[in-house]
């Protein structure tokens, strides 16, 4: 088997690889995926909003952001036992993980962060696999969570070094990749990927699959969001992306990350059955499982059932 697993990987490598024929990188995608997969699993992750709104950042994309007039009422961060109900309700209709964010620019400190220390280890208590997007952490704050169990921690690099600076400009691309070091430095699995749809070119694409690919190890898990226009964003108007375009990304990511898990993530109510299809065939082998992402719609449970049923593919 060749050694498929490379932290070296150049600009033009990437581009040329993004650039193949759409059927000849499925293909190879899923060949990669066979030596590193089962390829019937797929994962069911469930996503809860533990503090909602009011975000300092400017994200363009998102609805949580208090610069936006899309921005959703502030709330506070939920009770520790209203968000064990949530995972044990999401483990009983199948999810394996569950996943909470909050929309805080960094961490907080004192008993908000014990809480969010308290609902990691109930998850890891309920037998599931637990992670959390809480923004900037320090090193402190990354080996507590470590402590506590945690999974993984999803910090998105959202799209290239290049296009950054044109979505978010309150916070730093290097920041992020700071934030995703001490996230490794101290033991647990990193979750990082994208958003397709920000006005980026195949060339941003590419180059974002490369910055996560020569992360050293590679993400445990890459999320391929495609943006969820909402009402009140700056982008919230704008050409939907091509569904084509979505299997593109998967395959790349899955041949430049061989054994991370791909996650087809935000955006798959736009999706036919049958380009999720192609996506699960280039080589996610994830999803968000639940009616809600967090604070915007995902398909309905029966739905996705029904489609995994459908397509033989089991979850652990
Ligand atoms: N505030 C933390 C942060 O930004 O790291 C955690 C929560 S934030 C909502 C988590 C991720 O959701 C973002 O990094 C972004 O990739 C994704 N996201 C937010 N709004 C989105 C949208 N409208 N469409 C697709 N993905 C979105
Ligand atoms: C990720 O990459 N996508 C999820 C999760 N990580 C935290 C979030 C998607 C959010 C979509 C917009 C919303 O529902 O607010
Ligand atoms: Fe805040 Fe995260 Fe939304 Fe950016 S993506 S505005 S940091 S909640």
């Amino acid at each position: 088997m060749v050694a498929d697993i490379r932290h070296d990987w150049t600009r033009h490598e990437v581009l040329e690889l993004y650039a193949r024929p759409l059927l000849e990188l499925v293909f190879d995608a899923q060949s990669v995926h066979r030596r590193h997969h089962d390829p019937r699993h797929i994962q069911r992750c469930t996503l809860l909003s533990v503090k909602t709104g009011g975000c300092p950042e400017d994200c363009s994309y998102c609805p949580q952001s208090a610069h936006h007039a899309s921005a959703l009422e502030a709330t506070p961060l939920m009770a520790v036992e209203d968000v064990l109900a949530t995972a044990r309700a999401a483990r009983e209709a199948g999810a394996s993980r569950f996943c909470m964010g909050a929309a805080w620019r960094s961490a907080r400190r004192g008993p908000a962060f014990d809480d969010v220390l308290a609902m990691v280890r109930g998850v890891r208590e309920l037998g599931m696999e637990a992670c959390v997007t809480l923004g900037m952490l320090s090193d402190e704050q990354a080996q507590a969570l470590a402590d506590a169990g945690l999974s993984a921690y999803n910090h998105n690099l959202d799209t290239s070094a290049e296009h950054y600076g044109r979505v978010i400009t309150t916070r730093t691309y290097e920041e992020r990749l700071e934030t995703l070091q001490r996230v490794a430095d101290a033991g647990v699995s990193v979750c990082s990927g994208g958003i397709l749809g920000l006005g980026e070119t195949d060339a941003d694409r590419a180059e974002l699959l490369r910055t996560l690919a020569n992360l050293t190890p590679h993400p445990e898990s890459v999320p391929v969001n495609t943006l969820v226009r909402v009402a009140g964003t700056p982008l919230a108007e704008g050409a939907d992306v091509d569904p084509l375009d979505v299997v593109r990304a998967v395959a790349v990511a899955r041949i430049l990350m061989p054994a991370a898990r791909v996650r087809l993530s935000a955006g798959r109510e736009a999706l036919s059955r049958e380009a999720q299809a192609l996506c699960f065939l280039a080589g996610a082998n994830s999803i968000f499982f639940g009616d809600k992402l967090l604070t915007t719609p995902n398909p309905p449970v029966d739905e996705d059932t029904r489609l995994l049923g459908d397509l033989g593919l089991v979850t652990i």
